[in-house]
């Protein structure tokens, strides 16, 4: 039987596990799509009727025929759908609205880009991994005096803006970035990675498409 959610994406994708993420920790199954990014998978006429930006992830509500894109809105749907990590309230929700604003500007691009540099699939001159890599230690900085004296990021328990800032943050490592200088993001980090339906990448996102 076909899951109420179908998400598509690949296992190298951070925004994808952010999906794969949100659905779990909300305890929805979901069936899974590969796309091969190698192969062109997510530039052919089927995938952008999808996904008008040609990128992974999309998520699939099987139960209206909606396609969704963009992982950070995806999650605010996956939140409004479930009842579940949105905030309890408008101010929260807000306020997790503009963590997942803020990663995706500060934090996202250099440590997904030095991560993609090092995983070979882009190419950047070593003044420029330099400065991501400034940038990147500048938002953990931030992010570590933000979690000082709190559990989450907003309110009293986890939500969207957390899945959204780990789901770079599980990242760091692959991008040569250290965590050990910030030990607030760290103990967020174990915090995160304790609750139940927490899971890592390859569990979410296999190499190949599987129904729930
Ligand atoms: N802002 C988008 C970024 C998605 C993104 O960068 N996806 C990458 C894979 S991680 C992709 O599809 N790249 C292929 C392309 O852009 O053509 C999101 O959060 O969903």
């Amino acid at each position: 039987m076909t899951a109420r959610y179908t998400l598509h994406g690949i296992f190298l994708s951070g925004p994808t596990y952010k999906v794969g993420l949100a659905l779990a920790l909300a305890g929805e199954p979901f069936d899974y799509t590969h796309v091969n990014l190698r192969a062109g998978e997510h530039k052919t006429p089927e995938f952008m009727a999808m996904n008008r930006f040609g990128q992974v992830p999309c998520l699939t509500d099987n139960s209206n025929g909606r396609n969704l894109c963009q992982s950070a809105s995806i999650l605010e749907y996956i939140a409004d759908k479930t009842g579940k990590l949105g905030g309890a309230t408008l101010d929260e929700r807000v306020a997790a609205r503009e963590w997942m604003f803020w990663v995706w500007d500060k934090l996202a691009a250099p440590i997904y880009r030095v991560r993609g540099a090092k995983a070979g699939f882009r190419t950047l001159d070593d003044a420029t991994v330099a400065m991501y890599v400034g940038e990147a230690g500048a938002a953990l900085k931030f992010l570590d005096n933000a979690l000082a004296g709190r559990s989450w990021l907003v309110g009293e328990g986890p939500t969207i803006a957390d899945i959204d800032v780990y789901g770079v943050v599980h990242y760091a490592g692959d991008a040569g970035v250290d965590l050990a200088p910030y030990p607030n993001v760290v103990a967020w980090v174990e915090r995160f990675r304790a609750l139940p339906g927490f899971a890592e990448p390859a569990a979410l996102l296999p190499a190949e498409s599987k129904a729930a």
